[in-house]
C-alpha cells in the first residue's frame, strides 16, 4: 500500500520498557521526532507484564537501573537490595514522569508489520488498529524474554477452572487462598513463585519437567542509611560495574560465577572437603569450586554433591531426588531463591516429576500425567518465552526484497551482527538482539550500552549525508562464527542443555547459542572500535 498518508517520523521506537524509555529519551535528544509504539496501556514492558507472585530481579537494584542520570539515581529510593517487580514498575513511571516521556509514546498500540521501501530507505510501521507511520529508522526495543510461550498441552483450553500465566498475571493480582493450584515450569519464574503460592494456597501441585539448579537469594530490604551510604558514591559503583563482566559488579544471580576460576578444584578435594562445603553452604557448597563448569568430570561430581545438599533439606528422599538436576551446573542462567527447597516440606506442596510421568492432557478438573491425575482449582503456566527474536517474530518484518525477518532466522538461526542489525533489514537496530551479550549480562547495563551506540549511529548516518546504514552478512556471519568458536566445547553448548539461552525451549527452532561470551567490557570495547572504524562490518549508503 506504499507509505502515502502514514504519519512521517524520524524514528519509530517498537516498545515503552526500559530500553524503550532509555530511547526516546537519547533520541530526543538529538533532535529527532520520534513515536514510540507500545502495546500496553502503560510503561514498563517486561516488568509490567510479569506480575506473578513472588516476581524479583537478580541483580541488585542500584546496578538493575538507569546510570546515565544522576538525578534520576539520586532521586529515586530503592527499598529492596533486590527489586521486585511492583517496585521496579514504579521506577519506571518514576522516569516516565521525570523524563517527560508520556507524551511521545503511543499506548494500547501493538505493531502488526514494519516493511522496508527500498526506494524511500524508509520503515512503514502499521499497527493493529490499522494505523500506519513512516521513519528512516526504527529501533525494536521490544525485550529479550517478551514472548511468551504458551505449553501445547492437548485440552488446555478445556480447563474450567483459572487458567494463569506468569508473564500475564492479572494487574489486580489472584486470590489462591483455598485453592488446589498447579505451578507448571521450574524456571527462574516457577522457582520464584513457588515458595510465595505454597503460603497462600490451600495445596500446590510443582509440575517439574527439568529441576533447576537454584542458589540462595540474598534478597532483603536496604538497612537504615544503606542506600544512602550507597547513592554518596554511585559513582565508584559505576565505575565497577563497567568493568564487570556481566555488568554488575555488585550481588546477583551471576556471583557464583564471579571468580569461580580463583576456587580450588573439586576433582582435587577429599571427600571430607566436599561434604564439609555443603555442610556449611548448603548447595552453594556444592557448587563454588573451579572446575564445576570447565571440567565435565568434576561437573558431574558436583551435580551429584548438589543432590546431597538438597537432600539434606528436603526430607521426603524421592522428593530431593527429583529436585535434582541431572544436566550440567553452568549452562542456564543462574537462578537465585527464597526458600525453594524447604517449601517441598511442606504439608501442602507436591512436586510432581515429570521425568517420571509427563502431562498427557489438562481435563476441565485439572492435569492428568502418565502417572495420576491431580485436581485442580488453578493452573498457573510459568513455561517460559520464545526468547531473543520471539518479539519480532511475531510481528512481519519485511526488509530488503520484502524477505521476512521471521522466516530469515527460522533458516538461519537466531542470529545478528553484534545483536544490532540484521542483514538486508536496513536502518532496523535490535536491542540486545541475538549475538550480544545481553542474555548472560545485567540487562539494563547491557541496554544501555545499545541505546547509546544506536543513537551515535544514527547521528554518524545523517550527519553523513547517508540514508541507510545496513550490515553486511560476511560481518554478521563472522560475528556468529566467531560466538560458536568461543563456545565450543563448553558447558552452554553440552547436549542436555535445553534453554531458552539456545532456542531447545521452543518447539521447531534451531537450537544455537549466539549469547556473546567474552563479557561486556570486551563487548563494548569491540563496538567502540567498530564505530570508530567508520561503521567496520555496516554500509553505509
Ligand atoms: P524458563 O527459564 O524458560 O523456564 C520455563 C520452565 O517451564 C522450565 O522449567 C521448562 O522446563 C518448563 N516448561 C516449558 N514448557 C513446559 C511444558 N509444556 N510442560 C512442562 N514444563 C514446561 O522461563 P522463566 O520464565 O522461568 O525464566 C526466563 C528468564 O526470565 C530467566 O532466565 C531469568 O533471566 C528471567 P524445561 O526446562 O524446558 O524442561
Amino acid at each position: 500500500r506504499g507509505s502515502a498518508g502514514a504519519e512521517p517520523y524520524d524514528a519509530v521506537v517498537v516498545g515503552a520498557g526500559f530500553s524503550g524509555l532509555y530511547l526516546l529519551h537519547k533520541l530526543r535528544g538529538l533532535g529527532l521526532r520520534v513515536r514510540v509504539l507500545e502495546a500496553a496501556d502503560q510503561v514498563g514492558g517486561t516488568w509490567l507484564f510479569n506480575r506473578y507472585p513472588g516476581a524479583r530481579c537478580d541483580i541488585e537494584s542500584i546496578e538493575y537501573s538507569y546510570s546515565f542520570s544522576a538525578e534520576l539515581e539520586q532521586e529515586w529510593n530503592w527499598t529492596e537490595l533486590l527489586p521486585g517487580q511492583r517496585e521496579i514498575e514504579a521506577y519506571l513511571n518514576f522516569v516516565a514522569d521525570r523524563l517527560d516521556l508520556r507524551r511521545d509514546i503511543q499506548f494500547e498500540t501493538r505493531v502488526v508489520a514494519m516493511t522496508f521501501d527500498e526506494d524511500e530507505a524508509s520503515w512503514l510501521v502499521e499497527t493493529e488498529a490499522g494505523e500506519r507511520f513512516v521513519a528512516p529508522f526504527v529501533v525494536a526495543a521490544t525485550g529479550i524474554l517478551s514472548a511468551p510461550l504458551a505449553p501445547d498441552i492437548p485440552g488446555l483450553d478445556t480447563f474450567a477452572g483459572t487458567t494463569l500465566f506468569s508473564n500475564r498475571y492479572p494487574r489486580e493480582g489472584f486470590d489462591l487462598t483455598g485453592k488446589r493450584v498447579a505451578i507448571v515450569g521450574t524456571g527462574s519464574t516457577g522457582v520464584q513463585a513457588v515458595p510465595v503460592v505454597a503460603e497462600q494456597a490451600d495445596h500446590l501441585y510443582v509440575f517439574q519437567r527439568s529441576a533447576a539448579y537454584t542458589l540462595p537469594s540474598p534478597a532483603r530490604s536496604y538497612e537504615p542509611g544503606e542506600l544512602a551510604g550507597l547513592k554518596a558514591r554511585y559513582d565508584e559503583i559505576r565505575a565497577a560495574q563497567l568493568t564487570a563482566h556481566v555488568g554488575a559488579a555488585r550481588l546477583s544471580a551471576f556471583s557464583v560465577l564471579v571468580n569461580m576460576r580463583e576456587f580450588p578444584s573439586l576433582l582435587a578435594a577429599s571427600r571430607e572437603e566436599q561434604l564439609r562445603a555443603i555442610e556449611e553452604r548448603g548447595v552453594t557448597g556444592a557448587l563454588y569450586w573451579s572446575d564445576v563448569m570447565f571440567d565435565p568430570e568434576a561437573g558431574k561430581l558436583a551435580t551429584a554433591l548438589y543432590g546431597e545438599a538438597v537432600a539434606r533439606i528436603v526430607r521426603d528422599p524421592e522428593t530431593a531426588a527429583s529436585l535434582t538436576p541431572t544436566y550440567p551446573f553452568g549452562c542456564k542462567r543462574p537462578i537465585i531463591d527464597q526458600g525453594y527447597y524447604e517449601t517441598f516440606n511442606r504439608e501442602n506442596v507436591t512436586l510432581v516429576d515429570l521425568r517420571k510421568g509427563a502431562i498427557q492432557e489438562i481435563t476441565p478438573t485439572g492435569i492428568r500425567t502418565e502417572r495420576g491425575f491431580y485436581e485442580l482449582d488453578v493452573i498457573l503456566f510459568a513455561t517460559g518465552f520464545d526468547a531473543l527474536t520471539g518479539a519480532l517474530t511475531r510481528i512481519d518484518v519485511r526488509g530488503r526484497g520484502g524477505a521476512l525477518l521471521r522466516d530469515f532466522w527460522s533458516t538461519e538461526g537466531a542470529i545478528s551482527y553484534l545483536g544490532l542489525q540484521v542483514a538486508g533489514f536496513p536502518n532496523l537496530f535490535t536491542i540486545q538482539g541475538p549475538g550480544s551479550p545481553s542474555a548472560a549480562s545485567n540487562f539494563v547495563a547491557a541496554m544501555e550500552h545499545h541505546v547509546e551506540w544506536i543513537a551515535d549511529a544514527i547521528s554518524a548516518v545523517r550527519a553523513g549525508g547517508h540514508r541507510t546504514m545496513e550490515a553486511l552478512p560476511s560481518a554478521q556471519a563472522e560475528w556468529i562464527d566467531g560466538i560458536t568458536s568461543l563456545v565450543a566445547g563448553s558447558v552452554v553448548v553440552h547436549p542436555d542443555c535445553n534453554s531458552w539461552y539456545n532456542g531447545a525451549n521452543v518447539p521447531g527452532k534451531k537450537r544455537m547459542y549466539t549469547t556473546y561470551p567474552l563479557g561486556l567490557p570486551e563487548y563494548r570495547r569491540r563496538c567502540g572500535e567498530i564505530a570508530a572504524d567508520g561503521y567496520a562490518g555496516f554500509k553505509l549508503s
